[in-house]
């Protein structure tokens, strides 16, 4: 692939910061453009330091610098139908999404996840694995770190894994993964994609380049990605995992342990009680995981291995740690009452649940209503944990203790819960007031737990 191109780079957040860096080091010539009028160009080439005579267009285009444009990187933020994109296909310049630059730019061995949930912690878990075969392995991609920023590190011997969003997938050309996922698909984006026909047909795109040598492995229980495999696209051997039912062929339950079917013969991979992450979307997402690093010739030992230890994404219900027989789970990323249910519906123990923090205006009933016996107790702080236990009231339930702070309530947790027991940190409030953000919530109560002991 020559790169002595000029290049014109639309979007300049990490995608195409990235991107730029990648085609300077390849010897193009690179123009930002942005539709932000009021973007502080100097801080941008500020991270170009030593490079001169890079030009940033903003807000609109001209046909006198078009005229010399050889082809356009799209960030994913932008639409296929925005102006920018619009003027640039008017000149038959060719468009490349950021994931295709970094595939051209890139080498070694490639897997892709997309779907609507459940790609950060499928794809984190294949991350997990490939770091535990090689280090020489790379997690990128709508996971929050740019393909192209670490394109160049790789060799033929690499083995990458990209969440790939439907934007991503909108501009790819010879993108190829040999193994691929699509793992669900619910509506989501219908505002760029208009109606779920396009969206879901923008993430089977994953599998377009794909040819027969290669896997794409979809959820046989969700209807949109079982009738995937009769695509006219799909040249790709499909293996389906599912949690619902039997499979002759593929990844599936058989009496509480993953398996996987493969030409007559079974291969037990894990018993779910070996699992640390909770809730039935989780499962999905280790079956997942398990095809997509199976099928990229992962030693099982190393798969089995990573699954007994992979604790999740940080922040959503991410296990911290058992501490006489009570297990920490930390959701600190439950920002919003229906985030925080799908927190206490993943637990499968009494629990001690803490929650309270920032007033957003919402109310609390559905998440007190979501308890179902299963919250024994809960701990409050922060601004609205008043208002939680009135509306906790409302529905007789008043096993409530308030904490001054995160920590008191870690404390009084560790009193309340019994050996078998869990406690979660799922607030359902914003973390505003008492910390900077989630992420911060989060690594404290992490610490609090630690310091319980062993
Ligand atoms: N911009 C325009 N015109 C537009 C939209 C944006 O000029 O119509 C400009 C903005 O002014 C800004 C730049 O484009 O300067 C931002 O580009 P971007 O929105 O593509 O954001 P990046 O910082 O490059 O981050 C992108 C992904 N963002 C989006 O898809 C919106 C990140 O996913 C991804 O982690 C990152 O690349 C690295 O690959 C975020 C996301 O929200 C997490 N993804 C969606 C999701 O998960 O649902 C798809």
């Amino acid at each position: 692939m020559n790169f002595q191109k000029r290049v014109l780079i639309a979007g300049t957040g990490k995608s195409g910061v990235n991107a730029g860096k990648l085609l300077l080091e390849k010897g193009a010539e690179i123009v930002f453009y942005d539709d932000n009028v009021s973007l502080d160009v100097k801080k941008l080439l500020e991270q170009f330091e030593g490079e001169n005579g890079i030009r940033v267009i903003l807000g609109e285009i001209n046909d006198k610098i078009l005229a010399d444009i050889d082809l356009m990187v799209i960030s994913p933020g932008i639409p296929v139908d925005s102006q920018i994109a619009n003027s640039v296909r008017d000149k038959r310049i060719p468009i490349w999404s950021e994931i295709e630059l970094a595939y051209q730019a890139g080498e070694g061995n490639l897997a892709a996840i997309t779907g609507t949930n459940g790609k950060t912690t499928t794809t984190s878990l294949v991350g997990e694995i490939f770091k535990n075969y090689t280090k020489n392995s790379f997690t990128v991609g709508n996971i929050g770190i740019p393909y192209t920023e670490v394109a160049l590190e790789m060799d033929e011997n690499s083995y990458t894994v990209a969440e790939v969003s439907s934007f991503q997938l909108e501009t790819i050309v010879d993108f190829k993964p040999h193994v691929s996922a699509v793992l669900n698909i619910t509506p989501d984006h219908l505002n760029r994609h208009y109606t779920m026909e396009n969206y879901a047909s923008v993430k089977l795109d994953i599998c377009k380049n794909q040819t027969e040598k290669d896997y794409l492995i979809l959820n046989y229980d969700d209807e949109t990605t079982r009738k995937m495999a009769n695509d006219k696209r799909v040249r790709a051997s499909v293996v389906f995992f599912s949690r619902l039912h039997s499979l002759d062929e593929g990844i599936c339950l058989n009496e509480g342990t993953i398996i996987i079917r493969e030409g007559g013969k079974e291969t037990k991979v894990i018993e779910l009680k070996d699992l640390l992450l909770l809730g039935e979307h989780n499962i999905e997402n280790y079956m997942a995981g398990i095809g997509v690093a199976y099928y990229m010739g992962i030693p099982m030992e190393i798969i089995v291995s990573t699954l007994k230890t992979f604790k999740g994404v940080a922040h959503r219900i991410e296990f911290v740690k058992e501490v006489n027989g009570v297990v920490y789970y930390n959701d600190s990323k439950g920002t919003n009452p229906d985030a925080a249910i799908k927190g206490i519906q993943a637990m499968n123990r009494p629990t001690v649940l803490i929650g309270g923090g920032y007033d957003k205006g919402v109310t609390f009933d559905d998440w007190i209503k979501a308890f179902d016996g299963k919250v024994k107790k809960l701990v409050l702080l922060g601004q609205t944990a008043k208002m939680i236990a009135d509306t906790a009231a409302k529905y007789n339930f008043d096993e409530i203790v308030f904490a001054k702070d995160l920590k008191e309530a870690v404390i009084i947790c560790a009193e309340c819960a019994k050996p078998g027991e869990a406690v979660l940190l799922s607030p359902a409030c914003a973390s505003w007031g008492m910390f900077d953000n989630y992420e911060q919530r989060g690594d404290m109560f992490k610490e609090y737990v630690n310091e319980l002991g062993a």
